[in-house]
């Protein structure tokens, strides 16, 4: 099977149009579908910070519902889970623009709406093995945890990175770049750190090219092992994009 893997979203829906049709899937009823039978699948946090999280949001419920969602979750993602089923979560980082949107709706439709995410959420895999080389972390992920029971350490792994528990001035957690020690032989596609350009590495890449930071939302294709990226349209913000080197 060939995949293309998309980034995070965070609500950027228009760049996502925009980039599922120039990665050539044309619309099929409520989904999106390749002449060549190629997958999309995400490296997670769809919502928050961007214009139409929930427009996002149903997008994947209709992959979902047509059996074709390929989602491995992230941060943003437990976060709203959580915020959705009533535990008190701070609505910072993005999450308050989620959130003001779901206010929007009727309170029927926000019934359904809480409903529906957490079956989306409920059924997802804490990372996915599209194939028995190629996997898709949020975060990333070690390979002494790929194929191993799951536990809070993977998942925490999957969901935040490796971090050190120690944090920035600003609030975001320091984290260690696990890719620069990753010498495993399955191919690792994850995001959740913004930089410029996709950064591969040692069989791993980061391809979180910062959309709602103004930056770009980019595709790997798999097995092709290209990146095919669509300009953002939300505001330049400089100062968000990481550099591994
Ligand atoms: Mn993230």
């Amino acid at each position: 099977m060939a995949y293309d893997i998309i980034g995070d979203i965070h609500g950027c829906y228009d760049e996502l149009i925009q980039l599922i049709e120039k990665l050539g899937y044309r619309a099929d009823g409520t989904v999106y579908r390749h002449p060549e039978g190629r997958q999309l699948a995400f490296v997670g946090d769809a919502t928050d910070r961007g214009p139409a999280s929930l427009a996002v949001l149903r997008l994947l419920f209709n992959l979902q519902d047509a059996g074709s969602l390929f989602y491995s979750p992230g941060n943003h993602c437990s976060k709203l889970y959580r915020y959705l089923r009533g535990n008190g979560v701070q609505l910072t980082h993005g999450l308050e623009t989620t959130v003001n949107e779901f206010h929007q709706l009727s309170t029927e439709e926000q019934i359904a709406f809480r409903k529906r995410y957490k079956q989306f959420y409920e059924s997802l895999p804490p990372y996915l093995e599209l194939e028995p080389n190629l996997i898709v972390a949020h975060a990333g992920i070690k390979e002494n945890m790929i194929g191993m029971p799951l536990s809070g350490k993977i998942w925490a792994f999957v969901l935040y990175g490796d971090t050190t528990g120690t944090f920035l001035p600003d609030g975001r957690p320091v984290r260690r770049d696990w890719a620069a020690s990753y010498s495993g032989s399955s191919f690792i596609v994850y995001g959740h750190t913004p930089t410029a350009e996709p950064y591969i590495k040692n069989n791993t890449v980061n391809i979180d090219t910062g959309c709602v930071f103004g930056g770009k939302l980019s595709a790997f294709r798999y097995p092709e092992k290209t990146v095919v990226s669509v300009p953002s349209q939300q505001s330049y913000q400089p100062d968000r994009f990481h550099s591994f080197v």
